[in-house]
């Protein structure tokens, strides 16, 4: 979705650099401000502030910015989700266990019309059966699991990628 500033890229040159695509907004759910302490042999020991700071550089690597979030609380990232409409050029999220149970989550998901990718630490396919299921994953452009920390990086690239 271009959002309407989709004719600047044909407009003369007038001296000015090009407008830069809209942050990309890192998405954390329920549980993974506990990432280095939580289960380290599933999660890894790894911290949610050396996940930002990965997200953060890979974005800058294509001269790209983020804005991450992490919220216990299932509202919250909704009303982070809707205030991404206009504001984020695509969003990266990990929901954690509201990956298998959230409706509403996935509902929220599509009002910004951009592009999402579904990122999980683990590889929830190989654990428990509640896990393979995703309401997310019909919404996202991309799926990562099972990458460790390393699948944000992944997750950030793809989205440049979608939205360079
Ligand atoms: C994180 C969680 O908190 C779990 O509830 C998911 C996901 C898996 C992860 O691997 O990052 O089932």
């Amino acid at each position: 979705m271009t959002h309407g500033h989709a004719h600047h890229d044909t407009l003369p040159d007038d001296g000015r650099p090009p407008a830069s695509p809209l942050p990309i907004l890192v998405l954390n759910g329920p549980n993974l401000n506990m990432l280095g302490t939580r289960q380290p042999e599933v999660y890894g020991t790894e911290t949610l502030d050396d996940v930002v700071a990965l997200c953060r550089e890979t974005a800058e690597r294509h001269g790209r910015t983020i804005r991450a979030e992490q919220s216990n609380h299932e509202g919250t990232l909704i009303d982070w989700i809707h205030e991404a409409r206009g504001t984020a050029s695509g969003i990266v999220i990990n929901p954690g266990g509201l990956t298998h149970t959230s409706v509403v989550l996935r509902d929220a998901l599509v009002v910004p019309e951009i592009p999402v990718v579904e990122i999980h630490i683990s590889n929830v396919h190989a654990r428990e059966e509640f896990r393979h299921h995703s309401f997310v994953s019909g919404i996202a452009v991309s799926v990562i699991a099972g990458c460790g920390v390393r699948g944000y990086r992944y997750a950030v690239d793809e989205i440049c990628a979608r939205t360079s």
